[in-house]
């Protein structure tokens, strides 16, 4: 009995070479607050960003996956030093879908500010890792830029990316770059919400897995 425990404790630590604690997803966007208290309470950098936004964002104060996709491709086009086939209407949907926080459909203010600083975050990171200044991050630049952003994953999930997200040379352009990191970032954050132990393992219910992986 003993030594069956310890044989499958031991293999059990052959396997999960991940450790949770290591994990670094970005905070949650935070609640929606009512415009007159946040307008109360906001720095002059929050202010201007919000007059940003309200010109993006239309009538309805809220950015949608269309609105998004514009936004994103029309920076691109200002940065030559990040190759791109352009942000999809997919992966534009996806990223809504997985910061939308209040699940209105579209990014209010505070959802669409938390996904510009992480992309504005892990687009320093990029260019960082970038070595070869190719405008891609190659297979091997990859570890290192992932890590960096805060997810050192093993090699059988840096393969499984780079097979989801990188080209037929194992080259992931900024987009899809952009598309992966929000992904994991969220799925990192709902487990951390939901491994209320901190122990590394969550049990949820069909239910709760289909609203995780299908909503994003
Ligand atoms: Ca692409
Ligand atoms: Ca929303
Ligand atoms: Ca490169």
């Amino acid at each position: 009995m003993l030594l069956a425990k310890k044989l499958i404790g031991g293999l059990i630590d052959v396997v999960s070479t991940i450790d949770i604690n290591q994990f670094v997803p970005s905070d949650p966007p935070p609640p929606r607050r009512p415009l007159a208290y946040a307008e109360q309470n906001e720095t002059e950098e929050e202010r201007q960003f919000r007059r940003v936004f309200q010109q993006l964002a239309g009538d309805d104060m809220e950015v949608s996956p269309c609105e998004l996709q514009k936004i994103l491709n029309s920076i691109l086009k200002k940065h030559a030093d990040l190759k791109t086939d352009g942000f999809s209407t997919e992966s534009c949907r996806s990223m809504v879908a997985v910061m939308d926080s209040d699940s209105t459909g579209k990014l209010g203010f505070h959802e669409f500010k938390h996904l510009w600083n992480n992309i504005k975050k892990w687009q320093g990171i990029y260019k960082h890792y970038d070595q070869d200044r190719s405008g891609v991050i190659g297979a091997d630049e990859l570890p290192a830029a992932f890590r960096a952003a805060g997810f050192p994953l093993n090699d059988e999930l840096f393969r499984m990316l780079i097979r989801r997200y990188s080209d037929e040379n194992g080259n992931m352009d900024f987009d899809n770059y952009v598309g992966c990191l929000v992904r994991l970032d969220a799925m990192c954050r709902a487990f951390k919400t939901l491994d209320k132990d901190n122990n590394g393992t969550i049990k949820v219910n069909i239910q709760e897995w289909l609203q995780l992986t299908m909503y994003s």
